[in-house]
């Protein structure tokens, strides 16, 4: 009889679990949720064929993952990078933490594209597609700047 009971309320339970979470994740779907801006892509100025692409990844809604990131680029991999002190590590995914403002940038996670085909270069346009766990995907166009670096050797008075 008690173990009937605790069935019949655990499996109650479950169930209003389940429907709680329908509910919770239907409100927080929905691709108006999230919004990005601040786009950039620069080419490194040390490794050939490499770029950084930076973005501001808006969420007004609940939490979610971005968990894979490409490229249109011909030959070229994108993959998510996160600084550990002064090293780049490859990341497979990121956390988007409900309503906050994530910024990808050099000093913490980026996008990071290698092997670009040399016919890629400073002016060129292509595209990154993110792919978010409840968002679904998001096509980026970007043209690919040149590396912010320090003018020298150009001012030379003999
Ligand atoms: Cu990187």
């Amino acid at each position: 009889m008690k173990t009937l009971e605790i069935m019949r309320e655990s499996k109650l339970l479950a169930i209003s679990v389940f429907v709680t979470t329908m509910i919770l994740a239907s409100c927080q779907s929905g691709s108006s949720q999230i919004s990005i801006d601040g786009v950039n892509a620069e080419l490194s100025p040390a490794i050939m064929g490499e770029a950084m692409v930076t973005i501001n990844i808006r969420n007004q809604g609940g939490s979610d993952v971005l968990k894979e990131v490409k490229t249109d680029i011909p030959g070229a991999k994108a993959s998510f990078h996160v600084m550990q002190g002064e090293r780049m590590v490859n990341m497979n995914t990121i956390e988007v933490p409900a309503k906050s403002n994530l910024e990808l940038k050099m000093s913490g996670s980026h996008i990071m594209i290698q092997d670009m085909p040399m016919t890629v270069t400073v002016g060129s346009k292509f595209n990154v597609t993110l792919v978010f766990e409840k968002s679904g995907v998001k096509e980026l166009p970007i043209p690919l700047q040149g590396a912010s670096e320090m003018p020298m050797g150009h001012e030379h008075h003999m």
